[in-house]
């Protein structure tokens, strides 16, 4: 490479490490406008739900990724936990260190129709979501970064995240890794480039952490299904 290009190539690079350090202090002042707002929670949600979706689109420049923080209450998010924690129905031990069981829509408790009611309530494309998945991460435990396939699910794809916080990351080919805080009781979406253009992952969480992730099958996974 010729010296000016090096140059050029090294000047980009500090940019971009310039708006990465700005985003992890708007995620971190956003983390902390939220744990503000939980003092004083309730249910009127409209007003943090359109200023973090704005936070996290316009800041981030990653297409499809929606974050809403307080989506849900603390005594919603208990109820939810004690479901995930007492229903053994389908749980099963990951060597990964995580718990977790698969549901198909007529298993759902009414809590999970009531929280695909909400969702459908944040983001309109949100809905039609005949899968969820629930994992317990106990402390320590991560989740590495991989794309959710294509050929099974749709584009949306929705998670819960429970009890405490955690850092979310997306990494792409020669760029670098972006990472959001998202606190407990928060929603986020996957959709668009943040779905199919980067790899998502969870570094390992400090406290007990559960997360509910609802899909739509595509036309081949509901075949593999039958099958
Ligand atoms: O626990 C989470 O929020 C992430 C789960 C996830 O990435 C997946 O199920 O593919």
């Amino acid at each position: 490479m010729q010296e000016d290009e090096k140059k050029k190539v090294e000047s980009i690079g500090n940019i971009v490490e310039s708006i990465i350090k700005k985003v992890e202090i708007v995620g971190k002042r956003v983390e902390s406008v939220g744990k503000r707002e939980e003092k004083h929670e309730d249910d009127s949600q409209e007003n943090s739900k359109l200023k973090y979706l704005f936070v996290y689109n316009i800041i981030l420049k990653m297409n499809g990724f929606h974050l809403f923080p307080q989506a849900i209450n603390a005594s919603f998010e208990k109820q939810i936990i004690n479901i995930i924690e007492t229903d053994y129905r389908f749980m099963r031990y990951l060597k990964t260190g995580k718990i977790f069981y698969q549901m198909s829509p007529e298993d759902y408790p009414v809590e999970w129709i009531e929280l695909l009611r909400i969702i459908r309530d944040l983001h309109e494309s949100c809905k039609d979501f005949d899968y969820s998945l629930q994992l317990k991460y106990d402390p320590g435990v991560s989740f590495s970064a991989h794309y959710d396939s294509k050929k099974r699910w749709d584009e949306y794809i929705v998670g819960v995240n429970l009890n405490s916080e955690a850092e979310l990351y997306f990494t792409k080919k020669d760029t670098k890794t972006v990472s959001i805080i998202i606190p407990p009781r928060s929603i986020y979406v996957l959709s668009g480039e943040s779905r199919y253009e980067w790899r998502h992952g969870i570094k390992k969480v400090k406290d007990t952490r559960y997360s509910i992730t609802f899909r739509k099958k595509t036309e081949f996974e509901k075949k593999r299904d039958k099958e």
